[in-house]
């Protein structure tokens, strides 16, 4: 597909990942563990007592090895910008240490090298569902108001080492999964239904207090630092025209709009006062909160988006929910993912048209993408995957992309996920592929870890070197 010229000058191109799902050397140079290391079944599965080697993010595909050939293949395909998380378990392997592990911040030193070799741009997420072990074990995560300081002295070390060469950050990956899965967002040891909602919410107000703080640091250390926040992206469609069911819609809406309505505008919404008080949840905000969330709002919101989902009011047609994080009624027009997530570009859209209406704040898409099973089969080049389902997928949520700016709204960048095969997180699998490059790694750990372009690989490619023309 030809002809779109949407795209500004300057467009970020690249892909996304994180540490837990790349890196492997779980325990390299003086890293300790992280919630990940207890996760060996994904995140919808119960944590284990102690980490177990069948866990594939002990290797993960070895990016902690093989980081600059990784990187040479993403400058292959033109990335402008590449998302990456640091391990906070690399830096203080307890999460309150005296003094932050040298080696761990000299990794990502190597990784920014390489970067700035390629002139690709860093955006860098500082917690990507990989809490230090120890601060979910002793402080039950950010339960405890004692770990905003640990995250601190851990920014302020991020800021101090690297601020000078990454203009953009992110502070909490997916912060509204917090609702979802409080082990893996939230680092919350305690177990789901022995969790009060004035616990959970008093983490996500530790969180938001502790974004704003970093917020706070970066513009301290350079003013030119952009931070934004990262959420689920999920358009809320009512199943049906009833007016019970848009109102569902409506309510789950605001449960995930409430984390950037904080980050944006620096308050709590009235709907969000309106829902703790219905709920006798009883939070301690101090007024030192509300002035720094109020100081330190966010530079742009981003953003992941895979599907759309649909509410009702008739608690007999809300379903199991599938292999993610959201939940919802299936939608009877869309078609799914292997894993049920449901295709929906028109979707991407709409979030977007939502977002910038809502806040008039750039945003940056920092996930999208098509998890499938993937097959190596010989090439006329060479070994290749002919993945032309991913391909289509992500044309299809591109030519969204396009509409949205067309509709005037400011949209930074585009990262798919996965631009390289990685572990999945809630499978905590490789079979689960979203990669331009194919990863030689299989469920049961075996494997060379042999790197191969696959058909993607060439289109998105020719994507970014004509700046979203040819789709
Ligand atoms: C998002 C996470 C990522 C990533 C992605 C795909 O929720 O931020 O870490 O894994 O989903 O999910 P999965 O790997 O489960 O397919």
């Amino acid at each position: 597909m030809t002809g779109w010229t949407t795209f500004p000058a300057g467009f970020l191109w690249g892909g996304a990942t994180a540490a837990n799902q790349i890196e492997g050397a779980f325990d390299a140079d003086g890293k300790g563990l992280s919630i990940q290391d207890v996760l060996p079944r994904g995140i919808l599965e119960p944590r284990t007592a102690t980490p177990t080697p069948d866990n594939l993010k002990q290797i993960a595909i070895d990016f902690y090895h093989r980081y600059a050939q990784d990187i040479a293949l993403f400058a292959e395909m033109g990335f402008t910008v590449f998302r990456f998380s640091i391990a906070w378990s690399r830096i203080f392997p307890n999460g309150d240490d005296a003094e932050p592990n040298e080696a761990g911040l000299a990794f990502y030193d190597r990784v920014l090298d390489e970067l700035e070799r390629h002139g690709i741009t860093p955006l860098v997420t500082i917690s990507h569902y990989e809490t230090p072990l120890a601060i979910a074990e002793r402080y039950d995560g950010w339960v405890s108001r004692e770990v905003i300081g640990l995250f601190e002295r851990y920014v302020r070390v991020l800021f101090a080492r690297y601020g000078h060469r990454v203009r953009y950050w992110l502070t909490f990956n997916e912060i509204n999964s917090v609702l979802h899965a409080p082990f893996l967002s939230g680092g919350i040891n305690t177990a789901p239904e022995k969790l009060s909602p004035s616990d959970l919410y008093q983490a996500i107000h530790h969180e938001l207090v502790a974004s704003a703080l970093a917020t706070r640091i970066a513009h301290e250390t350079d003013p030119d630092i952009r931070v934004g926040c990262m959420v689920l992206g999920v358009p809320v469609y009512p199943l049906t025209p009833a007016p019970a069911d848009v109102e569902a819609a409506l309510h789950t809406d605001h449960a995930n709009l409430m984390f950037s309505d904080v980050h944006v505008r620096g308050r709590y919404p009235g709907y969000a006062e309106r829902y703790f008080r219905d709920n006798g949840i009883r939070l301690h905000i101090t007024d030192d909160d509300r002035e720094l969330l109020a100081a330190n709002t966010v530079d742009f919101v981003s953003f992941s988006y895979y599907m759309s989902v649909c509410e009702t009011a008739d608690e007999t047609r809300r379903t199991a929910r599938e292999a993610n994080l959201m939940g919802g009624v299936p939608n009877p027009y869309l078609a799914s993912s292997a894993w049920g997530w449901q295709v929906d570009p028109t979707g991407l859209r709409i979030v977007l048209n939502q977002f910038w209406d809502r806040w008039n704040k750039p945003l940056f898409i920092v996930e999208n993408g098509l998890g499938a099973h993937d097959e190596v089969v010989e090439g006329p080049g060479g070994p290749t995957v002919l993945d032309d389902y991913r391909i289509e997928y992500l044309r299809d949520h591109l030519v969204e992309v396009g509409e949205a700016i067309a509709d005037g709204v400011h949209v930074l960048g585009y990262c798919s996920w996965g631009p390289i095969d990685l572990v999945s997180a809630s499978t905590a699998q490789m079979s689960k592929r979203y990669g331009f490059i194919h990863v030689d790694r299989n469920d049961d750990g075996t494997g060379t870890l042999r790197r191969t372009r696959k058909k993607s690989f060439h289109w998105y490619a020719g994507v970014i070197a004509t700046n979203g023309a040819s789709l």
